[in-house]
C-alpha cells in the first residue's frame, strides 16, 4: 500500500504545507516547493537582457546590425515598433502606460473583494489568466535599458518603482500558428499576443487610476518589471525548464503583461500544478532547441532561486541566424508536452501532472506517439499568404500577397 501511495502521492490529498494544487484564490502567498528563493535575488539590470544586449552590440556587430535592420515582414514591422516611429499601433500604448488619477479615490474596505473585481475588469479587457501578488524588489530591473530610453536620454537611469502589487496578466496564444516555429506565422502570433497584452495592460491601469490609485502598464516597449517570476509569485503557473511560465490552462504558450499598483488587493497564492516534476522527467524542449541553449541537467542554484538555467546569449544569436526565413524562435513552447490543442488531452495532461510519476510518464511516452519532432516539423497547411519555408525572396519577388 505504501508503495502505491509514493506512486501516486497526490491521491491521498496530501500537499505540503501552504501548497495547494490549482488557483483557486487564496488569502495569504506561501513559500513555493517549485522554485525555491534560497538566498537573496539581486536585482536584474535592464540593459543586460539579450534583446537590449543584441541591439547595442554587445552580442557582435552581425547580430546587432541584423537586429536593428528592418523586416521583410510587414507583420514584424507593425508589431515591433523599436526600429523606427511609425505604423505600430504598440508605440501609441505607450502614452496611457502611465497617467494622472482621479483626484476622487474610491475607498477601499476588502481588499478580497477588489481583487475580485479586478480580475474580472481584466478579463473584460481580454486577459485569459490574472493573478495578483506583492510586487518584489527582484520583480523591478534596477537600471532603465530599453530602446526607448536610449532615445529619451534615460538610458542607465535607476528604476524607481515602488508600487505594493502587481497583477499579472496572461493571453493565450494560437496553437496552430505556434506550430510553424521558426517562420514569420508564428513570429506574427508573438507579435500579436505583445499587442493584445498591452491593451489589456494599459486598459486595466487606465481604469485603476480612474478609480483614484495610481498604475503603471508594464508590456512590451515599455516593462521595468520581469513578467515570469511576477507571473509565478502571483499564482498564474510554474517556470519549467523552458525557462517560461507553464500554466494548467495553455502551458507555455501566453504572453504576459503586468499592471503595478497600490490599490489594495488580495494576493494570490503560488502554485504547484506538477509542472517540474514533470520537467524533471523529461527534457524535449532541451534536446529540439536548435541554438542548444537549454540544460538538459538538473536544476542548480543562480541568483539566489533554484531553476534551469539557459544561455540567453545563445538563443538570440540563433533569432538572428536567418533573417529572411524567421525572426525569433518558439520551439521550446510548440514541442512542450503541455502544449498541445486545448482539449480532452490537455485536461488529462495537466490532471495527470500531480497524480505520480506512472501518470506523468503515460504523458510523456503519450505525446512521444503522437506529437513527436515530426509533426513539428512536417508541412502544415500555412496560414493567409505564409507557408513554413516563406523567405525574404517570396516578399522580394512580389509572390506573397494575393494579387501581386
Ligand atoms: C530578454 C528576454 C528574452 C531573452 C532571454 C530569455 C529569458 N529567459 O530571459 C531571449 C531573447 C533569449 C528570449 C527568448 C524567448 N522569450 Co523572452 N523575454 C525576455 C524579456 C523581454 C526579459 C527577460 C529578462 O530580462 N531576462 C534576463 C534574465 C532575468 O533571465 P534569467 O536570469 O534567465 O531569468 C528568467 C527566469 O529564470 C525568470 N526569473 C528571473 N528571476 C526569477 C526569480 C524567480 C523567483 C522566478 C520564479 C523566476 C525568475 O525570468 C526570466 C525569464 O523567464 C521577457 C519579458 C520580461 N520583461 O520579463 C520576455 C519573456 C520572458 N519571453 C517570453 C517568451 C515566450 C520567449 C520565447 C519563447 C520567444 C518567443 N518567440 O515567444 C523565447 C524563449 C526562450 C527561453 N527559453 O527563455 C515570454 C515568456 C512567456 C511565458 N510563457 O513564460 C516573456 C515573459 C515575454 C512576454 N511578455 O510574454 N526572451
Ligand atoms: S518540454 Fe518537457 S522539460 Fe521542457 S518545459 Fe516542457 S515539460 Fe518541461
Ligand atoms: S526560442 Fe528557440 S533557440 Fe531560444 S531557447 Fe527556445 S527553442 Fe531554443
Amino acid at each position: 500500500m505504501a508503495q502505491i501511495r509514493s506512486l501516486f502521492p497526490t491521491l491521498t490529498g496530501e500537499l505540503p504545507d501552504g501548497i495547494r494544487p490549482d488557483r483557486a484564490p487564496a488569502k495569504a502567498a506561501a513559500p513555493s516547493v517549485t522554485t525555491p528563493v534560497v538566498g537573496e535575488i539581486p536585482q536584474f539590470d535592464q540593459r543586460e537582457q539579450q534583446h537590449t544586449k543584441a541591439a547595442i552590440g554587445a552580442l557582435g556587430e552581425k547580430i546587432q546590425q541584423r537586429w536593428t535592420s528592418e523586416s521583410v515582414d510587414p507583420f514584424r514591422r507593425v508589431f515591433y515598433p523599436e526600429n523606427r516611429p511609425f505604423n505600430s499601433p504598440l508605440r501609441s500604448l505607450l502614452a496611457v502606460a502611465e497617467g494622472p488619477l482621479n483626484p476622487k479615490r474610491i475607498p477601499v474596505n476588502d481588499p478580497a473583494k477588489m481583487a475580485a473585481h479586478i480580475k474580472e475588469v481584466a478579463k473584460f479587457f481580454g486577459a485569459d489568466l490574472v493573478g495578483v501578488c506583492e510586487l518584489k524588489r527582484h520583480h523591478v530591473y534596477s537600471h532603465r535599458g530599453l530602446r526607448i530610453d536610449a532615445r529619451k536620454n534615460r538610458w542607465g537611469e535607476p528604476i524607481a518603482l515602488d508600487h505594493r502589487y502587481a497583477i499579472s496578466l496572461a493571453h493565450q496564444m494560437n496553437h496552430e500558428r505556434m506550430r510553424y516555429s521558426p517562420s514569420f506565422i508564428d513570429g506574427a502570433e508573438v507579435g500579436f499576443g505583445y499587442l493584445e497584452s498591452a491593451k489589456t495592460a494599459t486598459s486595466l491601469a487606465c481604469y485603476i487610476r480612474e478609480l483614484g490609485y495610481p498604475a503603471t502598464a508594464h508590456f512590451h516597449v515599455s516593462e521595468r518589471v520581469l513578467q515570469v517570476p511576477i507571473a509565478v509569485e502571483a499564482g498564474l503557473g510554474e517556470l519549467a525548464r523552458n525557462n517560461c511560465l507553464i500554466t494548467r490552462e495553455f502551458g507555455p504558450r501566453q504572453r504576459l503583461a503586468t499592471v503595478t499598483t497600490d490599490l489594495p488587493l488580495a494576493v494570490d497564492r503560488r502554485a504547484d500544478l506538477g509542472v517540474q516534476q514533470l520537467c524533471e522527467m523529461c527534457d524535449k524542449c532541451a534536446a529540439l532547441c536548435p541554438s542548444q541553449c537549454l540544460p538538459r541537467g538538473p536544476k542548480q542554484v543562480e541568483r539566489g532561486y533554484l531553476h534551469w538555467v539557459a544561455d540567453n546569449d545563445k538563443c538570440i544569436t540563433y533569432w538572428n541566424a536567418n533573417r529572411e526565413k524567421w525572426n525569433d524562435c518558439a520551439r521550446c513552447i510548440t514541442v512542450c508536452p503541455l502544449n498541445r490543442p486545448p482539449g480532452a488531452w490537455m485536461r488529462f495532461a495537466t490532471w495527470a501532472l500531480r497524480r505520480g510519476r506512472l501518470l506523468r510518464k503515460l504523458v510523456l511516452n503519450v505525446d512521444d506517439l503522437f506529437w513527436n519532432k515530426r509533426y513539428h516539423l512536417k508541412a502544415g497547411k500555412g496560414w493567409l499568404m505564409y507557408d513554413r519555408t516563406t523567405s525574404a525572396k517570396k516578399f522580394e519577388s512580389g509572390q506573397i500577397h494575393p494579387n501581386a
